[in-house]
This record gives structure tokens, C-alpha cells and sequence, in this order.
């Protein structure tokens, strides 16, 4: 790093703070911390609820559990287009009933007879779990599961014999399946049902003491030590968001008691039920009621659980799926583009002085960086300016919660026609919101993420965000500013988008081999090339700032030669030009007959030396690139 590299690193993170330059300690963890899969699992944001079963059939949303298994008949199921239209929706998984309170299990466990198999469908053949859970692991979406402890079928239930028969299923589900997201151990507990035939009302008094859900517990954590659990009596790693309307409190905290236990808000996309319904066509919820449930759970710091069900059919209703694909559009228009992202940022105190601190990482789109103020600094402030004039209507912050939730209150004022004004005012204690998200919400808990849509639009260039209480010093990572898009806007296509692209080369700088025509590879022009006469060979591109890389094009020459084609590469990355890490080393096949652009992506990762390796090459001692991109943001 140069002299002058240092000074502006510097001063863009450490602003006003003035600091010497030494390297401070991450802050101490505070409270109950998060595990990995808890972190993990938040950033998923939302997925999917299915609920299929013979309820489906009924026009029930309890089964009794005296219904025939003959009634299952879904002749058109296709789990493949399901998993498509959530996928494109944006969502990131999805969790299937596999058994819901009637007892009847969709795939052919050996736990009970009161499954599958004693259907028609696919000449009892079927397992509705087994297609869900291929489907999605083909198409690289998680896949979770709903097994009721409630059995209204099971004459055991409410007795000792119960038990064999639940956590039979349960290891069934888990290991026969692939990878289970989630498993959702629900609360609806005893009462009456068919039970065998004995029509018997049970109670199974203490369900936690019933199920011994702590055991339960335990096997889950040896069989898929990843899984995430739904409630389980609070003993799981998630618990109910407190209503079926999908909206979680707010203030929202991750933590009770000693544990980190996070909500997951959920509703079903109808309001007629959790199951589908004849009729149910006119009662969807609108995309801007989902949108409510949107900021409203996932806005909190909580995530949403959404349900679509299948009909008779086994196909989604269509104007479930038409709202949902409405949302879906609203969602990721509003996420598009962050008007924050890369703008400057002054704090008024940095820990330790130390950049890594600074408040720029509120701004770098890097979920990981985040501002730290000074141990004791009683309402830090971080000043961001922006490039220019801008309105939005959405401010978002994250905490770095790897680190515990801390924040309690937080404040956004913005410059407009030179006063300081209060778009976001700051929580009082013992201020509650208890329902959906109202525009003009107050600044209470962070968490992984609080999206807080103002009163109306707001233009400016300078905002300032004060942290007013916190349990410990805060580390915030993410400030963003966003706007909401019309159910219409949304439709249209987005076209200014945070989405990863070629990055422009204007300014950037080359060393390593042949480094005076390493410029040729980025000149767009495939005719021009960086050549050298040997393999290996590399060279470095100084991108000039740190940006968020995650891939590369690389274009082999395209003037009919093919010595020189990379038939290797490596590529690797570095923030200082000193300390490089491999991200990436494949082959790039089939070059000689077919010398198409290749695109290759790896986890964003922040750097801002980039470094390309071309290991082997085709036809002799010489490497070229016709062009090269890097991709990111
Ligand atoms: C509840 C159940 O009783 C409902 O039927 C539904 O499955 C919902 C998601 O959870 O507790």
C-alpha cells in the first residue's frame, strides 16, 4: 500500500474521527450469540409453506384422522413447476407437510400403514416427499419439512407407543431425503380424533415432556447437524412469530433468555387457509398486503414463511400465483439498488482508530465489514454523504449479528433545504408495534435486518444515523437506501440494477508479465490481446479501490489461432497487492473447437487487486487473453 493509499483509506473510513493508524481487537461478543446455521438461515429471508395432504380433499383444515388415503389423487403434481414458481419468485426454499395432524404420512414411511401407498395415485407408487425434495435439490433450493406431533390417526397418541412411531418418522425424513433445511415440530398439541378408531379426546399434558423434545433435539443435531429446528418447545433454534398473519413484534429481539432463538413469521398467501380450498380463487391477498407481511417479518429481523398449496390437481392456484409473482416482482425491485451503496461515510468515532472499522463499511455492500464506534462513545453518529441528489423511501440497516444483537434505538435524520430533519425517529422504550408495518415506523431494533418504509419519499444528499441506546457498542454493517415500486413499476423491467456485472477498467493498472499489454484484455476489442511467450504466466490488475468481486469472462482469441487458448487458469485476490487468496482454478475445456466467451463465478469476495494465472495453454509455450472481465460490483 502506497503513502497516499494509506492517507485516503484513512480518511474515507475514519472521517472526522482523526485516528493514528494501529489496528484495533473485534469488539467482545455480547449476550447469546447466533450459531452459524442461525446466521445462515436468516439470510435465506423467506421461502415457502406447502400444505398437501387429504385436507386438500376435504375442505378441511384439520383432518380428523378417519380419512381414506384413497382420496389422495393429484394427477397433475408436478413438483418441478411448484419449485420453478418459487424460485422465480425469489424465495430461497421451501418446507412441505409431510404429515400434517390427520396422521396421513405423503411418503412411504414404515411407521405406519396410513400413508402413500394406500393411494391410487401412481398405483400407490407415490412419495410426495421424494419428488419435493429432488426437485429442489436439482434446481439448488433448500428443502425443509413439517412433520406434526399431533397423530389424530395414530392410536398410540397420547401414549408411550407414539413415541416409536414419531421418531421413526422423524429418521426417516431425515435420512432418506438429502439435506433438510428446516424441520417444523408444531404446537398444536392432543385434543380429539380418530385415534385409531377409539374417538377419544387426549391430552398429552407437557408436550416437551411428552415428545421429550430435548432427545429429539439431540438426534436431529446427530443426523443433520445443519437442520434448523421450528419450535420443539423452544428448545430448536427458531420459534413461531407470534401470529398467522405473518408479522412478527417490533421491536424484534433475537434473544430470550440466555438463548438465541429467532422468529420465523408465517401465513398462507389465501386468506381462506393453510390448505387449498374450493372457491379459494377471489380471497389471495394483494402483492402490496404481501409486501405489509414483507416488512413486517423479514423487516423486523425475523424471516417469512409464505404458504401456496396445491389443489386437488396438485397444481398451484393461479391467483396464488399470480400474487405471488406480483410480490416476487415488488420484492426484488425494492432490493434492486441501494442508493447508499459506496457513499461516503463519516463517523464520529471509529474503534481503535482503525479503518476496518470505519464507517465506510456501512456503505460496501459487504455484509460482513462493519462500523464500530469507539467502546463508551454514547450516541455515535455516521454522517453519509452521497454523490448527488437522491429521494428513496426505504431505509434499511443490518447489525453484525455473528457478534450478538445489540442495538436498541436508532435515529435517521436527513440535510433537506439545509435543515436537519427526523425521517426515521428514534424508539422510545416500551413502544410497541403489534401489527403490520405502518408507514413511518420509529428506528427500535436492528438485528439482521430492519427495513423501515417513511412517510413519504425523501430527497437529499446528506443523512445522518445515530445509534441512541445499544446493550454494547454497536457494530452496524449495512445502511441502505432503497424505493419502494409500484405493484406496477414493479412489472417493468429493472433496469438499474445492484446486480453483478463486468466491471469498467477505466483507471485501473497492470503489472506482473507483459504488463504494458495486459490493457488489451480489457480494451473490448477481441482483435487486441495480451500476449506473452510463456506458460505460466500471469498478470495483476490494480482495480484502484476495493469493490466486491465474484467472477470473471474470459474470451480466448477469436482471430482462428488457437496457440495460446488458457486451457487452465487460477485466479486470486488480494486487498493489498501482498496477500493473495485463490478463489478460483478450473480448466476451461473444449477451447479448440468451440472458442466461445467463459464465464465463471465464485463467492463475492472484496478485493482490489485482481490476479489472473494462466497455468497451460493450448499448442505451445505461449498464454494470450483475447478479452477479460471481472465481474462484481
Ligand atoms: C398450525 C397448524 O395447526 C395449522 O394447521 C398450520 O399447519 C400452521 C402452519 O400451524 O399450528
Amino acid at each position: 500500500m502506497t503513502a497516499r493509499h494509506l492517507l485516503t483509506t484513512l480518511c474515507l473510513g475514519l472521517g472526522f474521527a482523526g485516528a493514528t493508524v494501529q489496528a484495533a481487537a473485534e469488539p467482545a461478543p455480547y449476550g447469546p450469540l447466533p450459531t452459524r446455521q442461525q446466521v445462515d438461515w436468516l439470510r435465506m429471508e423467506w421461502y415457502a409453506f406447502v400444505h398437501f395432504g387429504l385436507n386438500t380433499y376435504t375442505n378441511r383444515e384439520w383432518g380428523y384422522g378417519d380419512e381414506s388415503p384413497k382420496m389422495f389423487t393429484p394427477g397433475n403434481f408436478d413438483a418441478e413447476k411448484i419449485v420453478r414458481t418459487f424460485k422465480d419468485a425469489g424465495m430461497n426454499g421451501m418446507i412441505y407437510t409431510a404429515k400434517h395432524h390427520d396422521g396421513f404420512c405423503t411418503w412411504p414411511t414404515e411407521s405406519t400403514g396410513h400413508n402413500i401407498t394406500q393411494s391410487p395415485w401412481k398405483a400407490g407408487q407415490g412419495d410426495v416427499v421424494k419428488e419435493f425434495a429432488s426437485a429442489c435439490q436439482k434446481h439448488d433450493f433448500a428443502f425443509g419439512t413439517y412433520l406434526s406431533p399431533w397423530d389424530r390417526n395414530c392410536a398410540e397418541y397420547g401414549r408411550k407407543g407414539y413415541l416409536d412411531v414419531y421418531y421413526k418418522q422423524i429418521e426417516e425424513l431425515l435420512t432418506q431425503y438429502g439435506p433438510i433445511f428446516e424441520i417444523w415440530f408444531d404446537g398444536a398439541m392432543g385434543g380429539d380424533g380418530y385415534y385409531g378408531g377409539a374417538r377419544q379426546n387426549r391430552n398429552i399434558g407437557k408436550a416437551d415432556t411428552y415428545y421429550n423434545y430435548e432427545q429429539v433435539v439431540r438426534n436431529i443435531r446427530r443426523l443433520q447437524p445443519d437442520c434448523i429446528i421450528w419450535g420443539a418447545a423452544e428448545r430448536g433454534d427458531v420459534t413461531w412469530g407470534g401470529s398467522e398473519k405473518g408479522f412478527v413484534k417490533y421491536p424484534m429481539w433475537n434473544t430470550r433468555g440466555n438463548k438465541w432463538l429467532s422468529l420465523e413469521g408465517d401465513t398462507p398467501i389465501n386468506h381462506r387457509g393453510w390448505f387449498w380450498h374450493p372457491g379459494q380463487g377471489g380471497h389471495v391477498k394483494s402483492p402490496e398486503h404481501l409486501m405489509d407481511v414483507y416488512l413486517s417479518s423479514v423487516g423486523r429481523g425475523a424471516n417469512l414463511i409464505l404458504n401456496l398449496a396445491p389443489n386437488r390437481d396438485g397444481q398451484l392456484d393461479a391467483a396464488d400465483v399470480a400474487s405471488l409473482e406480483a410480490f416476487g416482482k415488488m420484492r426484488k425491485r425494492l432490493l434492486a439498488k441501494d442508493y447508499a451503496r459506496n457513499a461516503a461515510v463519516k463517523a464520529s468515532s471509529v474503534r481503535g482508530g482503525d479503518a476496518r472499522f470505519g464507517g465506510s463499511a456501512l456503505t460496501d455492500g459487504d455484509i460482513e465489514s462493519y462500523w464500530c464506534p469507539e467502546e463508551g462513545a454514547a450516541t455515535p453518529v455516521a454522517e453519509i454523504e452521497l454523490p448527488e441528489e437522491t429521494t428513496f423511501d426505504v431505509i434499511r440497516l443490518r447489525e453484525q449479528i455473528r457478534l450478538g444483537q445489540r442495538v436498541e434505538a436508532f435515529q435517521v435524520e436527513a440535510l433537506v433545504g439545509g435543515q436537519w430533519q427526523s425521517i426515521v425517529e428514534p424508539g422510545k422504550p416500551g413502544e410497541v408495534e403489534t401489527q403490520f408495518n405502518l408507514r413511518g415506523g420509529k428506528g427500535h431494533t436492528i438485528g439482521n435486518q430492519v427495513l423501515r418504509w417513511l412517510k413519504q419519499p425523501v430527497t437529499t444528499k446528506r443523512l445522518r444515523l445515530t445509534i441512541t441506546r445499544s446493550r454494547a457498542v454497536p457494530c452496524i454493517s449495512e445502511f441502505s437506501l432503497l424505493r419502494m415500486p409500484s405493484v406496477e413499476e414493479a412489472q417493468t423491467v429493472v433496469e438499474e440494477t445492484d446486480a453483478d456485472k463486468p466491471l469498467s477498467s477505466q483507471g485501473w493498472s497492470f503489472s506482473g508479465f507483459a504488463a504494458e499489454k495486459a490493457h488489451l484484455a480489457f480494451d473490448g476489442k477481441p482483435e487486441t490481446m495480451w500476449e506473452i511467450g510463456r506458460t505460466p504466466s500471469h498478470f495483476v490488475v490494480d482495480m484502484k479501490k476495493p469493490v466486491m468481486v465474484s467472477g470473471f469472462s474470459y474470451l480466448p482469441r477469436q482471430d482462428g489461432k488457437t496457440h495460446g487458448m488458457t486451457t487452465r487458469y487460477r485466479i486470486e485476490l488480494s486487498m493489498d497487492g501482498t496477500n493473495w487468496q485463490r478463489v478460483a482454478e478450473d480448466e476451461f475445456g473444449n477451447l479448440r473447437a468451440n472458442p466461445v466467451e467463459q464465464i465463471i463465478s465464485f463467492p463475492a469476495q472484496k478485493a482490489r487487486y485482481f490476479r489472473f494465472f494462466s497455468t497451460a495453454a493450448l499448442d505451445g509455450v505461449g498464454s494470450s487473453v483475447a478479452e477479460l472481465r471481472i465481474i462484481g460490483k
